[in-house]
């Protein structure tokens, strides 16, 4: 029979069947996903072959993993810098940032993007809590979305506490799947309450942000949107470990870098300090934002440092 995966927790998981049916999943003795290693076999959006269990209990085995139309992974710490699958099967992702309160850096984002590029999932970049912001963070949106915008990255301003833009972003979800991620205190899962009231899902008490980065939501879940669509809360991440990306490549997942490399009088050039760089001298003459460039050498040499 199959199923989706709705929820992981790394040891059981939450399944619908075609017919509609929740049940609870277990995988059995060692399931082995053909070149993927990583440490969870199995992730939401996952479509499984399944048996059933135990019908009273609504318990089943998972048997086998159907073909992934694609994937996300990250990085993480906590595992040695092994691959973690976040999700698989999704037609875009959808990044919470803030400018305050939680602050969101642009290397955080940009990573982001990277592994959006790298694993062909377009992004939208949506900065919450604009209620708090003051005229300096407000200005420093308008300069990100122009940066972001002029090469091609949607960018939204959002106040979900307050209601404000929550439809907005409702229509660009509309029946498709999307991954939602960002930093713990975010707001995505007040975001996911306001447009699915029902579901009351835990988000940080007190006003806002307490500093302490606690996590709120723990596992990966997925949601059925009632207007047509499915919507995947994550827990917030601190960093976004790029996996499979060589340092020679990292520029190739920067869009504005990527349609100017083959300028580069080397074709091997990694825009550091060559001769006839294309990149840097799009730098210079502004075609390029300095941030950016910035960023991609802030990245490259994390990368040095193996925790690719
Ligand atoms: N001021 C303000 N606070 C907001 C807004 N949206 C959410 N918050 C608050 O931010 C805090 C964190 O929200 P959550 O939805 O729990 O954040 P999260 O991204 O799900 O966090 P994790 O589950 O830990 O990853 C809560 O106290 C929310 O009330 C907003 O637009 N403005
Ligand atoms: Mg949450
Ligand atoms: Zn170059």
């Amino acid at each position: 029979m199959k199923a989706v995966v709705y929820k992981s927790t790394g040891s059981w998981y939450v399944v619908k069947t075609e017919s509609g049916q929740i049940l609870n999943a277990r995988i059995k003795g060692i399931f082995k996903i053909d070149g993927i290693t990583s440490t969870n076999p199995v992730a939401v959006g996952d479509e499984v072959e399944i048996e059933m269990e135990n019908e009273l209990e609504r318990t089943a085995m998972i048997r086998d993993i159907h073909e992934r139309k694609n994937y996300i992974a990250r990085a993480t710490p906590h595992h040695n810098w092994e691959r973690h699958i976040v999700a698989s099967n999704l037609d875009q992702l959808l990044l919470f940032a803030t400018l305050k309160d939680p602050k969101t850096s642009q290397g955080f984002i940009d990573r982001f993007l990277i592994a959006a590029e790298a694993f062909h999932v377009p992004p939208v970049i949506v900065f919450n809590k604009a209620d708090i912001y003051r005229k300096k963070e407000l200005q420093l949106f308008e300069e990100r979305k122009e940066m972001y915008n002029a090469i091609g990255y949607n960018v939204l301003l959002t106040s979900i506490e307050k209601g404000n833009g929550v439809d907005e972003i409702n229509k660009l979800l509309l029946d498709k799947t999307t991954l939602l991620s960002g930093h713990s205190g975010v707001g995505k899962s007040t975001f996911i309450n306001a447009t699915l009231p029902q579901l009351k899902l835990k988000t940080q008490d007190v006003s806002g942000w307490s500093g302490k980065g606690m996590h709120t939501t723990t596992f990966a879940e997925m949601f059925d949107l009632p207007f047509g669509g499915r919507i995947i809360d994550t827990p917030g991440i601190r960093e976004f470990g790029i996996t499979d990306i060589s340092r020679q490549e990292l520029s190739h997942y920067y869009p504005e870098m990527r349609e100017k490399l083959h300028e580069c009088q080397f074709n091997d050039c990694m825009h550091i300090n060559e001769p006839g760089c294309a990149i840097k001298k799009a730098v210079e003459e502004g075609n390029i934002a300095p941030e950016r460039y910035i960023s991609y050498r802030n990245i490259l040499d994390t990368m040095e440092d193996k925790l690719y």
